[in-house]
């Protein structure tokens, strides 16, 4: 199974990339060194996403870097992605676990420490939890629970647990500080007016704090 050591994890939301073709933009940060992508466009339907997913899945490969798809296992299987990434609604872990096998890493989306205990108990691989701060989206995702969860289930849990929402290069210092493994995003990314650069100072921004 690939470890899960990417602090910057970019989450896709093509709606945000500032009109840019979407593939272009993940390319540009796979060029500035995002190890891991998850293919998140929900409002896609199967045969759309399934080519979306190919391309994805050509295009992560060529960088090495890791490709996850967002709840659709059947997609993820169709088009040999890395992982599936799961949220409270989707299939269980202990599921899909049988579906993907041992080797596929299972990433869950959670929103409280006990999320993430029950998470590592029914074997997911790594977590996210958030939303940290205020994100552009917050009523989506629910009000920001800020640093004091991660820091809490960093000190009980093995699980690697991602901060997600509203993540900037200047707030991945204090991430790392409290025990989280990395950090989730998808504006600080995808809409940034220089992609590239922006990759590098989230990168950046980890490598300062160890
Ligand atoms: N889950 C919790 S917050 C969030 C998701 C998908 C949105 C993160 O977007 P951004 O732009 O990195 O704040």
């Amino acid at each position: 199974m690939l470890p899960v050591d990417f602090p910057v994890y970019l989450v896709t939301d093509r709606h945000q990339t500032a009109g840019r073709p979407l593939l272009t933009v993940v390319e540009q940060a796979l060029s500035a060194g995002v190890r891991a992508v998850q293919l998140r466009e929900r409002d896609l339907g199967t045969r759309p996403l399934l080519a979306l997913a190919r391309d994805m899945r050509e295009l992560t490969a060529r960088f090495g870097a890791a490709l996850l798809i967002n709840d659709r296992v059947d997609l993820a299987l169709a088009v040999g992605a890395d992982g599936v990434h799961l949220r409270a609604t989707s299939l269980p872990v202990q599921v899909v676990r049988r579906l993907v096998g041992p080797e596929r890493l299972i990433g869950l989306s959670t929103h409280s420490v006990s999320d993430v205990e029950r998470a590592e108990t029914d074997g997911a691989d790594f977590v996210l939890l958030g939303p940290v701060y205020e994100t552009p989206s917050k009523r989506e995702y629910g009000p920001p629970i800020g640093l004091a969860p991660i820091e809490a289930v960093t000190a009980r849990c093995r699980i690697p647990v991602l901060g997600i929402g509203g993540v900037s290069a200047e707030r991945m210092a204090e991430l790392r500080r409290v025990g989280a493994s990395g950090a989730a995003v998808i504006s600080a990314i995808l809409s940034a007016p220089r992609v590239g650069d922006a990759t590098l100072e989230l990168l950046a921004g980890w490598r300062r704090s160890a």
